[in-house]
């Protein structure tokens, strides 16, 4: 059941993770998306999830002037966390605040440290001792476990596993369902394919595949 929301904000993206980054604001009560910014100009005047498309990014100073005052970024990407860190940094630079977006059956150790604007999906779990940067999501199932540190922007897709204490760079991504074990180092801006067992460190801006994950390129 919904809980009455307390503010007001914009969503940037109007895409399928800008739905589960609405629904989980309204179930949790937070805030109440009143406006999607969204750069595809065939959405402008469109619903999403019953929320209208305001315009592209140059529409937030008009969203401004009605009185808005916070944003969350609803854009997901699935390798490419540098349009996510633009947003953000978008976002912060027109003097809008970043909303932490939860969903009710997230679970999170009150010994973490989360950053703005971060994202913690259905069903995510972050173990005690974790720090979370800015703007890092933690998608649906995914679990960080003890002492793991993920730099800002970085993207723990559906159902991936940190083991204990691993640290996870600036902007890099792990795919759904990837497990990487425990002490590993993932760089800034890395990719970690979907479905892969990472068990050595990944340089950043490589690209790892496979059981056991092996660098495919360098980004
Ligand atoms: O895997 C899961 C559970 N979810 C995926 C998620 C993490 O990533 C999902 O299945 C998709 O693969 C992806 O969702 P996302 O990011 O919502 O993708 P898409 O549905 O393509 O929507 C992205 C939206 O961002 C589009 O409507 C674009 O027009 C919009 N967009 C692109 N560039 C932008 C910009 N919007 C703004 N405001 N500014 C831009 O520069």
């Amino acid at each position: 059941m919904p809980r009455k929301a307390k503010i007001d904000c914009i969503v940037f993206g109007g895409g399928g993770h800008a739905r589960v980054v609405m629904e989980c604001l309204r179930l949790s009560g937070v805030a109440r998306p009143v406006a999607v910014v969204d750069a595809n100009p065939a959405l402008r005047g469109q619903r999403v999830a019953g929320v209208r498309v305001a315009g592209g990014d140059e529409s937030l100073p008009g969203l401004k002037r009605r009185g808005l005052r916070h944003f969350a970024v609803g854009v997901g990407g699935t390798g490419d966390n540098r349009l996510r860190q633009r947003l953000f940094e978008l976002g912060v630079a027109h003097g809008l605040q970043p909303l932490e977006v939860v969903h009710p059956t997230a679970i999170c150790s009150p010994d973490a440290t989360v950053g703005r604007g971060v994202q913690r999906m259905p069903g995510s779990i972050v173990n005690t001792g974790v720090v979370l940067g800015d703007d890092v999501i933690v998608n649906t199932g995914a679990i960080v476990e003890h002492d793991c540190q993920v730099g800002a922007h970085a993207h723990l897709a559906s159902g991936s596993v940190l083991c204990g204490g691993v640290r996870v760079g600036m902007r890099a991504h792990v795919g759904g369902g990837a497990v990487v074990r425990q002490g590993i180092m993932i760089g800034d801006g890395a990719v970690v394919a979907a479905g892969a067992v990472v068990v050595k460190d990944v340089q950043p801006g490589d690209v790892v595949a496979g059981v056991p994950a092996r660098p495919l390129r360098r980004r």
